[in-house]
């Protein structure tokens, strides 16, 4: 197996034993379920990594723990408005590699150099590394960790790896930071026993990310953790009695996802996520003087829009708004006078919720015509009404859009910049490949990065090994 090259080459007398050739034969195994084909590309990393563990911690048993990215079909910005969404998960993932420490400290190394190694000790209030470095994912979790679970947590020594091309690209839109989150929020929970249920897993990992200040939903973290291979997942992001709606929806056979990244990401992102999201909440401040009870805009999804858009202003502010005495809650990095496009907003994520259960619909009838006009749709709206698109973006789209087989194609994950994902006949993948990023060097000057997305399982322990 390619794993046991590891293994087979050392000299320890167990390696022989044929315990240890069963446990290797059922991690090929394992990888065979979770990347089908592409577990024999995952050899040289999982190699690699455990080679680096060894090298780092010395030799001894690690158990791998993996979480992957994922793909947006439909459904944007939807999530934390209690709205509907329609992920997949990705087959490029974190690995996380751990061996449980005697005090309660975490010690993480990172197999690339950009990133340092780091060290905090798991408590309710852990110091945040300065901003932007990699482990205040980590330590986000590990704090939401000791806020929430009542019995002992372990320390462990870890060594992540996420480099792409098989791990998850950074700044793309496709949910790296949230993989970082799930995969040690895994690894925690299994050190500790326990074994909380996804949907409590899912909310906890969602808070846990709220360390490090974005104010997002819960869909990366549900689809991170409830992936299934070539499957999308509809999410329905309301929480009744603390559980959720999910149902696992096939992709259609015939066709297939395309991610293309852009290589654009914009640093002020968050503050610009964070003033959507106060939108949202104005709406919804504001259409609760006409329907007292809600409180989101999922719950005025019923009404016509002609009904609900003379209800709400093309803009204001929170300052007005205070004034007025509505109170949008906690929201870092949202100025008093940041201009809210208050209407528009709300037509998107109202639109949106529509466009996800209808192209939950198409999916089940196998109208992947009707599909493809939905994501067109949620492109335009992204575009036109949230505007979270960026020029690069477009040109993505129009490239993709000109490709035959190509039935539609949109911007997917927060926005300003990252990724798009099309949906594309089988027989034209080979020519959207070659084309879309040719399209986009000559229209933009840049590179693009395309990759299949092969819908695999959500987190979990990929195995146990000795190194
Ligand atoms: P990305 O694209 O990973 O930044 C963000 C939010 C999601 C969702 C989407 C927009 C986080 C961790 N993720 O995703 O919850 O709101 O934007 O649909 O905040």
């Amino acid at each position: 197996m390619d794993l046991s090259s590891h293994q087979w080459n050392t000299d320890d007398a167990d390696a022989a034993s044929a315990d240890f050739r069963r446990s290797e034969m059922n991690n090929l195994t394992k990888l065979f379920e979770i990347y089908g084909d592409g577990a024999v590309d995952q050899r040289g990393r999982y190699t690699a990594a455990l080679d680096a563990f060894r090298a780092l911690y010395g030799p001894g048993p690690v158990q791998i723990f993996r979480a992957p990215g994922r793909v947006n079909l439909i459904g944007e910005h939807t999530d934390y408005n209690h709205g509907y969404v329609m992920p997949a998960a990705l087959d490029k993932d974190v690995l996380l590699l751990a061996h449980p420490r005697r005090d309660g400290e975490i010690h993480l190394a990172n197999m690339e150099a950009d990133f340092p190694s780091q060290a905090f000790r798991i408590e309710a209030n852990i110091e945040p590394a300065p901003n932007g470095d990699w482990s205040n994912y980590a330590r986000g979790a590990a704090q939401e960790a000791a806020r929430t679970f009542a019995g002992l947590l372990h320390g462990f020594d870890g060594l992540v790896s996420s480099a792409p091309p098989l791990g998850v690209p950074r700044g793309a839109g496709v949910s790296s930071s949230s993989a970082l989150t799930v995969v040690m929020a895994v690894a925690l929970a299994h050190f500790a026993e326990w074994n909380p249920s996804p949907a409590r897993m899912a909310q906890f990992c969602s808070d846990a990310e709220w360390y490090v200040g974005t104010r997002g939903g819960i869909m990366d973290q549900f689809i991170a953790l409830l992936g299934q291979r070539d499957h999308a997942l509809f999410l329905d992001c309301r929480p009744v009695d603390g559980d959720f709606r999910t149902e696992t929806i096939p992709l259609p056979e015939e066709y297939r996802l395309l991610v293309v990244n852009s290589g654009v990401h914009h640093s002020n992102v968050r503050n610009e996520f964070n003033a959507r999201v106060a939108s949202c909440r104005a709406g919804v401040a504001l259409l609760r003087r006409e329907f007292p009870a809600i409180t989101h805009l999922r719950d005025v999804e019923s009404f016509g829009w002609t009904l609900l858009e003379p209800l709400l202003p093309e803009e204001t502010t929170v300052a007005t708004l205070r004034a007025d005495g509505h109170d949008l809650g906690d929201l870092p990095n949202v100025a008093a006078n940041t201009l809210l496009r208050v209407r528009a907003c709300c037509r998107h994520v109202w639109s949106e919720n529509r466009r996800v259960l209808a192209a939950v619909k198409a999916m089940r009838m196998g109208q992947i015509e009707q599909l493809g006009i939905l994501l067109n749709e949620a492109h335009a709206s992204a575009r036109d009404n949230y505007r979270i698109s960026v020029p690069e973006l477009e040109i993505l789209v129009e490239a993709a859009s000109e490709i035959a087989g190509c039935v539609g194609a949109r911007l997917t994950g927060a926005g300003w910049g990252g990724c798009i994902v099309a949906l594309v006949h089988k027989d034209g993948v080979n020519e959207f490949q070659r084309r879309v990023p040719q399209i986009y060097r000559e229209k933009s000057g840049r590179q693009a990065g395309v990759f299949l997305c092969q819908a695999s399982p959500g987190a979990g322990m990929v195995g146990e090994f000795t190194v």
